[in-house]
């Protein structure tokens, strides 16, 4: 029979040694105190690989017997509070979320996982790579390279290649100061190659977009995903339309409008204001009938915010799981790398580079960038070591 108990002071230390590690291992943790240590015994199966990621992904430290029966988790309170709200539902393993919330006094909800494309998506295994396709004239990296639609699926057909795991197609450009495109103009961009790319590349797409309309007919024409960076605020139409075409919707922050956000945009402190807008979105997600599973959200980097903003975002941006959603991260070729290096927008991988890794230690679930090849390689390195080497046996 499994056992949970909640492990305190000498406890603690007696289930340290009991999986064979030092006193003094056990007494540091003893003394550090703000951790949340519970010991489960009598495991009969080995820890299933997926229970094993979420573990990681919400920053729960494990301490296991060499033989699997027993293990120790440890975590801060926010830590466990974003665990539990996505608590992976495999056998045995609910009896073990579920004694864990009752003992910390938080909510318990199983969350299913996000079926995407026709396939679940199992949040916590790795970072998922979003490349980005602009077929807009004006974007501030690629505007005016993808307007022709062979253009267009060569570069998705490309990054597709060098391995993204899905492509986020947008028609009007979000840099500071840009004007909104009419409905009929971007629905003309965007249409026809959501359709090419889903066809042709059997590819995995994202629509971004805060046009309800525009969501819809990319949805119809194929898109697996709705990216709205408004998180709701852009057309009070969408909230409704993305729980009828039942897609995950990525929410994202932003405070003011792209025409207006960079003008003279305040906090008085950057992650709680962000965190409540995005409780804020996701809160009038599911009042509109979305499921909690197609909820993603995203601090959005650079929209209404400075550069100490974007950093303190980055490098505070595992906090965002508390909210018990997954995460994305979008800092591909931005200005808050541009004005840490001094360096115009053809320059940024580097630097873009290490805010995806960073992203990765932050939990991310998702990055979106521009240069897939590279960050692909700059995930795989992130991910091996903040997903795979924070256990620790004996
Ligand atoms: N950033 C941009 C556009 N869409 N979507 C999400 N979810 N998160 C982001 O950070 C994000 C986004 C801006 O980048 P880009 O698409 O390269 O430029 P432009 O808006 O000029 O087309």
């Amino acid at each position: 029979m499994v056992t949970v108990v909640q492990a305190k002071g000498e406890e603690l230390e007696r289930a340290f040694s009991t999986l064979g590690f030092l006193n003094s291992e056990a007494a540091l943790h003893v003394e550090a105190g703000r951790t949340e240590w519970f010991f489960c015994r009598g495991l009969t199966e080995p820890l299933p690989r997926r229970l094993h990621a979420a573990l990681i992904g919400e920053g729960i430290v494990r301490y296991e017997a060499a033989d699997g029966t027993a293990i120790l988790l440890g975590g801060c309170r926010s830590a466990w509070r974003a665990l539990l709200a996505r608590f992976p539902d495999e056998p045995g393993w609910t009896e073990i979320g579920e004694r864990i919330a009752k003992s910390l006094g938080l909510p318990w909800s199983l969350r299913a996982v996000t079926r995407l494309a026709g396939e679940d998506w199992h949040w916590g295994e790795r970072t998922y790579v979003m490349g980005i396709l602009n077929v807009t004239p004006d974007s501030f990296s690629d505007g005016g390279k993808y307007l022709d639609l062979g253009a267009a699926v060569a570069h998705a057909e490309k990054m597709l290649a060098e391995g993204a795991d899905f492509i986020d197609v947008g028609g009007e450009s979000t840099r500071p100061g840009a004007d909104p495109v009419p409905e009929s103009e971007e629905l003309r961009r965007v249409v026809p190659v959501v359709e090419a790319i889903v066809k042709r590349l059997s590819a995995r797409v994202s629509v971004d977009t805060y046009k309800s309309a525009v969501a819809k007919a990319a949805v119809e024409a194929g898109a697996a995903v709705i990216n709205d960076v408004t998180g709701l605020r852009g057309d009070p139409r969408m909230a409704e339309v993305a729980a009828e075409l039942g897609v995950p919707i990525i929410l994202q922050h932003i405070q003011g409008s792209p025409k207006n956000m960079q003008q003279d945009p305040r906090y008085v402190s950057v992650v709680p204001e962000v965190l409540q807008g995005l409780k804020d979105s996701a809160d009038r997600a599911l009042a509109a009938g979305v499921r909690p599973e197609n909820i993603i959200v995203d601090p959005g980097f650079g929209f209404g915010k400075r550069l100490e903003h974007n950093l303190t975002l980055l490098a505070r941006l595992a906090e965002l799981r508390t909210l018990g959603y997954p995460v994305l991260s979008g800092t591909s070729r931005k200005s808050m790398v541009g004005a840490v290096l001094g360096l115009p927008v053809s320059e940024r991988v580097e630097g873009t580079a290490a805010t995806v890794a960073l992203s990765v230690a932050g939990r991310a679930d998702i990055v979106r960038v521009h240069d897939v090849g590279i960050m692909v390689r700059t995930v795989k390195v992130a991910d091996a070591t903040f997903r795979d080497q924070l256990v620790v046996r004996r």
